[in-house]
């Protein structure tokens, strides 16, 4: 968490909102990394990483250090997040089957899932 100058705790929540807004309308990827932030989930305002047909949605993923990430399995086939450093390691997930991992440590974390180990992301934790 870096700040931006905000001190009142109402303008910050204002501006976090703006943020977030512009960050999920534009789509923008970051200087350098490439990654876009994901976009909410409607359950717990978590960033959520979508398991589509065969491919992780974003495939990279920018977040800041201590968030919790959601993946959600929205395809048809069971599919896992593991990380190839061990951070994280999700069980098998069903259709509609979500996992949470609450991201510390900064840097740039490839995962695949377990099941096609050709279905590669990233997060990158800044
Ligand atoms: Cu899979």
């Amino acid at each position: 968490m870096t700040g931006r100058g905000v001190r009142l705790a109402a303008g910050a929540s204002l501006l976090a909102s703006a943020a977030a807004a512009a960050c999920f309308s534009e789509r923008v990827a970051s200087a350098g990394d490439g990654c876009v932030a994901p976009a909410d989930s409607t359950a717990g305002g978590s960033p959520l990483v979508r398991i589509v047909d065969f491919a992780f949605e974003p495939s990279s993923a920018c977040v800041t250090a201590g968030t919790t990430v959601t993946w959600r399995n929205d395809g048809a086939q069971l599919h896992s997040s593991v990380a190839d450093g061990g951070g994280w390691s999700s069980p098998l997930l069903s259709t509609g089957g979500t996992f949470t991992a609450t991201l510390t440590e900064v840097g740039t974390h490839t995962y695949v899932c377990s099941v096609h180990p050709a279905m590669q992301a990233r997060v990158v934790v800044r």
